[in-house]
Order: structure tokens, then sequence, then C-alpha cells
């Protein structure tokens, strides 16, 4: 039989088929492409299976065109530059539609601009989308990309269909996603999450292309629409703009599935008590409908309960002590280009523990049926910052990513290597660089070799300190909950806050120094609670409500604490070595859980470790009072601000629990 090698779109006529058998897709999955190909009228289609044998043919074909620089030194390594213009996320062009505003964002101060999430209409999105989606793959092959986030068929796990007319994101999401046709069985006839990518540069092209990478950034458009699970990206090509599992369905949406989940639990179980009480009076007993449906909301009620989950901007790793055998699981949310990933591939600089990496950015967290919160990491990748990482700082990144992995933005060396700040130590200093501006450069010479938010993209199967259970599809069991920030001054190394919702009200109040990550300039120290802000899927207010609630159903939750591991004294210079000496910090974290006694002191802001229970074992001298002072008057003013900033930004939205748990620390702090 001759197989027909085109779709007929309603517009455009017959699209040809470069790849894959489009006649085969799931009906659901038929009709999304083909809306979209009629759309954005590329000149094929292709459907990608991730396999090893369609990213070499893809980087072959790149490596002819310039876009990717083999870097000869390691094995099927490249080396990408991209447009000078489009180098990292952008908030201020992230937007989520919903119908009703404050489903998106909270009530914020009149005159105030709010920070957590941007809201855009239904029509004026609609109108965006006409401006810029139709025609805009002229010229282009569109994509094709199956994905799951978390291991295929996993409980927790979650597929979405990608489209793009960007090989580079073709080539990034098969490390950081599970590409596979396996996902199409998976998958049948269910739903998934929409996602749509062009870089907005038909041909023939009108806007000049820099570097081979077509981009726009002028009209960069991230837009979200929660309610249809639907992404829609437009203009870059940059990680979190384009690589839509990361931060756009694996933060954004997922956050709001997982909220949807749990109301949804909660309105059943609600409706079962407000049957209970029609029964027990006996107004519906006799009611052949009232009954059917009563037995239906029961049974659904006990299917729910659990339902309600967190999707969070967290890495997970694993600490085995090697004395008792005994391993614990922790997650950690620090913002973006704050160490997440040095510290879950953290290689201990004191012994006692093993300690491996699960996930190193995104954490999908649901409690199981005995009430332990388990979490999986739903990605396959690492996307990580490269300027810092050396062997010393994180040798298990180096070692990762030596074979089959992607850079962005980083310079090369004159053998074939690749070069970023911090690897002063690792390159001959004769040796010449070229930057990742295309300039010829030398260790010492003045200005930057890497872009500071330069990037390698790395199989985690390659990590030398994997998990062996990182794919567990029921995920591993969490014992702490950690949050931190970027805070010179005032912010003590480690405290363990009081309460769950103590906890809770910390992460609403991390701050930290703005990182090259997103598009912000300068040293400034800016509001991200729970490290969520440049990533909230719906309304924040809600969403603290969301983490309170876990709490009250029959859920063991862990205990939170808070870390600073970039506290400066009066030179600027860092108190604490950081790194892997962090694993000192992470024992008496772990010590606590352990329910430890006589290792902690009370202080106005939470417990702080006692100095003879802390490791500090060949340390040498650290000023040890320094890194643990809680300045009142420092905290007195933070705790003014922070709560400014909740009134400000979240208003009438911030559950009173979290007012409470504000008041209540300030009266500690003025009793001190
Ligand atoms: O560019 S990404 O958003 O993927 C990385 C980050 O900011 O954490
Ligand atoms: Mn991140």
């Amino acid at each position: 039989y001759y197989e027909v090698h085109n779709i007929v779109v309603p517009h455009i006529g017959p699209v040809p088929i470069a790849k894959g058998d489009f006649h085969k897709l799931p009906q659901k999955v038929q009709k999304f492409i083909a809306k979209w190909v009629d759309i954005c009228a590329p000149r094929a289609l292709y459907i990608c299976d991730g396999s090893k044998a369609e990213s070499d043919e893809i980087i072959h074909k790149l490596v002819e065109r310039g876009v990717l620089t083999e870097l000869k030194k390691y094995e099927n390594c490249f080396l990408c530059r991209t447009d000078p213009a489009d180098v990292a996320r952008v908030e201020a062009k992230t937007w989520i539609s919903t119908e009703e505003k404050y489903d998106t964002v909270p009530h914020v101060r009149e005159g105030v601009k709010g920070i957590l999430g941007q809201w855009i209409s239904p029509p004026e999105m609609e109108k965006e989308m006409n401006d810029r989606y139709p025609g805009c793959m002229k010229g282009r092959t569109m994509f094709v990309i199956p994905f799951s986030m978390g291991p295929i068929g996993g409980p927790i796990s979650k597929i979405g269909i990608q489209l793009t007319d960007s090989n580079y994101v073709l080539l990034c999401m098969n490390i950081m996603t599970r590409v596979s046709p396996k996902v199409w069985e998976t998958l049948g006839d269910g739903d998934f999450v929409k996602c749509i990518h062009s870089v907005g540069c038909p041909r023939p092209v009108t806007r000049k292309v820099v570097n081979h990478w077509p981009c726009n950034p002028e009209r960069i458009m991230i837009a979200h629409r929660p309610t249809e699970r639907e992404i829609m990206s437009y203009g870059s090509g940059y990680g979190g703009n384009s690589l839509l599992g990361k931060k756009c369905f694996a933060l954004r949406i997922a956050s709001v599935i997982a909220r949807d989940e749990g109301w949804l639990a909660e309105h059943i179980i609600a409706s079962v008590i407000a049957r209970d009480e029609e029964m027990k009076d006996g107004s519906v007993i006799d009611r052949d409908e009232g009954c059917r449906t009563y037995v239906v909301l029961r049974i659904a009620s006990v299917i729910v309960r659990d339902e309600g989950w967190l999707a969070e901007h967290m890495l997970i790793m694993g600490l085995k002590n090697d004395k008792t055998g005994e391993e614990k699981f922790i997650c950690a949310a620090f913002p973006s280009a704050c160490g997440k990933t040095n510290l879950a591939m953290l290689q201990p600089s004191v012994p006692g523990y093993t300690v491996r990496v699960v996930g190193d950015d995104i954490a999908w967290l649901k409690f199981d049926k005995e009430g332990t919160l388990r979490a999986i990491n739903p990605e396959a990748g690492f996307f990580g910052v490269a300027p810092g990482t050396n062997f010393k700082t994180n040798p298990n990144a180096m070692k990762t990513f030596q074979k089959n992995s992607i850079f962005t933005n980083v310079a090369e060396t004159a053998d074939g290597g690749f070069y970023w700040e911090g690897m002063e130590d690792e390159v001959d200093k004769n040796m010449m660089i070229t930057t990742w501006l295309n300039k010829k450069w030398q260790i010492g010479a003045p200005g930057k070799a890497a872009h500071p938010n330069s990037r390698f993209t790395a199989p985690a199967s390659q990590c030398p300190n994997i998990h062996p259970d990182w794919e567990k599809p029921e995920g591993v069991p969490i014992s702490a909950i950690i949050f931190g920030g970027r805070r010179p001054t005032g912010v003590p190394l480690v405290f363990e806050t009081f309460s769950w919702q103590h906890g809770v009200s910390v992460g609403a109040c991390v701050k930290s120094e703005a990182t090259a990550a997103a598009e912000f300039k300068g040293k400034m120290i800016m509001h991200d609670p729970m490290a969520m802000r440049p990533f909230m899927g719906y309304n924040f207010g809600n969403y603290l409500k969301h983490w309170l609630d876990l709490e009250a159903k029959p859920h063991k939750v862990p205990k939170i604490f808070h870390v600073n591991w970039f506290r400066v004294d009066e030179e600027g210079e860092f108190l604490w070595p950081g790194f892997g000496d962090n694993i000192r910090v992470l024992d008496w974290v772990l010590r606590r859980c352990a329910g430890e006694e006589g290792i902690a002191e009370k202080t106005p802001v939470g417990y702080i470790p006692k100095k003879e229970s802390f490791n500090l074992t060949n340390l040498g001298d650290l000023k040890w009072d320094e890194l643990f002072s809680i300045p009142k008057y420092y905290w007195l003013d933070d705790i003014r601000e922070s709560k400014r900033f909740l009134e400000d930004q979240v208003g009438t939205d911030v559950p009173q629990v979290i007012w409470d748990e504000l008041d209540e620390q300030e009266k500690r702090l003025r009793e001190l």
C-alpha cells in the first residue's frame, strides 16, 4: 500500500510530512496539529520520535549550517550561540489568560504594579495571537514533539505535545523531557497539555538573523491558558521561554492542575458532608436520585481525598546516612541561578553521607495513601547555569556533561572545549578562547567569556550521583522542605520554622538578589515568594491557601527550613564556604527531622543550630556568631517590608493565617 505522506488542511492544502505517520496519531492530536498547521502554515511536518538517530540527523544539519559547533574535546557535545538579544527568560512578556482576572493574579493595591504574574483577558489574548501566529512558520518545518513530564505512564506523570519550528528546541526537549512514540500509546484518547512554540521568524525573513538564531525579541509573548491547558510561546528560542515542558508546563500549568485536583476533592467532600446532613434529617432519603448522587459522591470522595498536590520550583535530593544506612529525601526551593543544581549534586566535604540527586529544578509533590509526601522530578535532564561550575564547585555536573550535551552561550577554547567564568584554574592560562559573542579572548582579559546565564543541557541519567530511584513513578518520600535565596545581610545560615503554617509564611516572604536568569539588571533584593514569582500559575493568595490546606488533611507534613549560603561580612566576604560544606547544614536539618533534641536554640525567627552540635570539623575559622546573628532592627524592618509587600501585591487574598504568623514573629522580635 502506498502511504499518504501529507495532511490536507482546510486553507493551505496538502502539507508534506517529512517524518512520521500523521494518520496513526490519536484523533485529538491530529485535530490539534491540523489546527495549528492551518494557522502557522509550515512548509512541512516532522513527527518526532526522540531517538538518538533523530537527534544525530538534526545535529548533523545544524553543524553544516553553522548553528551548532562541535566541541571536539568531548563526545557528542555541541555549542550554540544565540542572538545576543535572546539570552534569558522574559518575565515582562509572560502572560496568563483566564476568564476571571483574579483566578490568575491577586488583588494588587491600586496604582501598584503586580509582580506575581500578569493577566490578560481572553479577547485581548486572542488579538495578540492573531497578530502573531498566522503564517509564522512559513518556510520552516513544524516539529511535533510528544513528551512526558515524569516517567511515561507514571501515576503522577503528565503528557504534553509541543509544536515548534526550532530544531534547537527539539534537541533540548529530547534531553530535558521523555520524548518517545510510547507517549502516543499512553495518551490514547486522553488529554494532553497543548504547547505551541514559534521563533516568530517566517521565511523570507524580514528581520536580520544573527548567529543563525532566528527569533523575534520585539514581539516575544509567552502566553498560558490554564483552563484549556494550553501554552503559546512566540519570538524566543531560549530555555524557559521555549522548552515548554519546563517552566510553562511543569510549573505554571501543572500548579493549576494540582490545585484543581485538590479543589475538586474538596468540593466533592463538601458535597458529601452536605448530603450526610440531608440524609440525617430525612429530607431526601426517599428520593432515588438523591440516593444515587449520594453514593456517587461517597465513592468519588474516597478516590480523590488525597488528590491535591504541588508543582514547585524545587530540587530533590537523597541523603543516605553511611552508618545507619537510612536514607532521607529533601526538597529545596531557591530562585533561578541560586545554586539548586550545585546543592542537588553536592559532593560532601566531610564523610557521613552518600548524597544523590533526583532533580535539580522542579518537583511535583503529592501525598500518598499513607499520608507521606512524595516527589518526582518531572524532567529528564539538567538545564543548568554554566558560569561558576567547575571541578571544585560541582564535579558531578562537570562529569555529567562530558558527552551528549548542548551548551548555550558559553565560550569555546582553541582545543574544542567549553569555557566560562569559574574555569580559570582548569584551563591553560595561554589558551585562545572565543567568547560567546565570537570575539578572541584570553583569561585575564577584560569582559566576560560566557554570558552569565549561559547554560548546559545534559541528560540526568549521565550524572555520576543520580539516584537509582530518580525515575521511580510514585516518587521518593520527602522529610524536609527548604526555602532559600541570596541574602547578603541579616539572614542566618539556617533556621527551622516552628510549624507548617510558620514555614509557609516564611516561604511567602522569600527574597533574593536578582540573578541573570531573567531580564533584570543589577543586584537589587527582590521578593520571590516560594521561589515561584516568575512561575505562578494562579492567584498567589489561593496558592498559599492551597499550601496551608494540605496540612489539614490526614497528611504528614514535612518540617520547613530556611537557608542562606550567601551572607557576607563587612568586607563583603562570604561568611560561609558553601558548596560541599553545605552537607554540614543538611546534616543538622536531617537530625532535626529525626527528632534529635538539644541541638537547637530557639530564636524569634525559628530554631538555629547550637554551635557544639554542628559539624565544624576542618572548617577553619568561622565567624559563627556573625553567621547566625539575628539583628533585631534588620528583622523588624524586614518583616514590615514583607507585610507591605503582601498588602500591596496580594491584598485581600492573603490567608489570615499568614498575617497571624507574621504578627507573632514581629511580637517575638520586639521582645528580643
Ligand atoms: O531559563 S529557565 O527558566 O529554564 C531557567 C531558570 O530560570 O530557572
Ligand atoms: Mn529554575
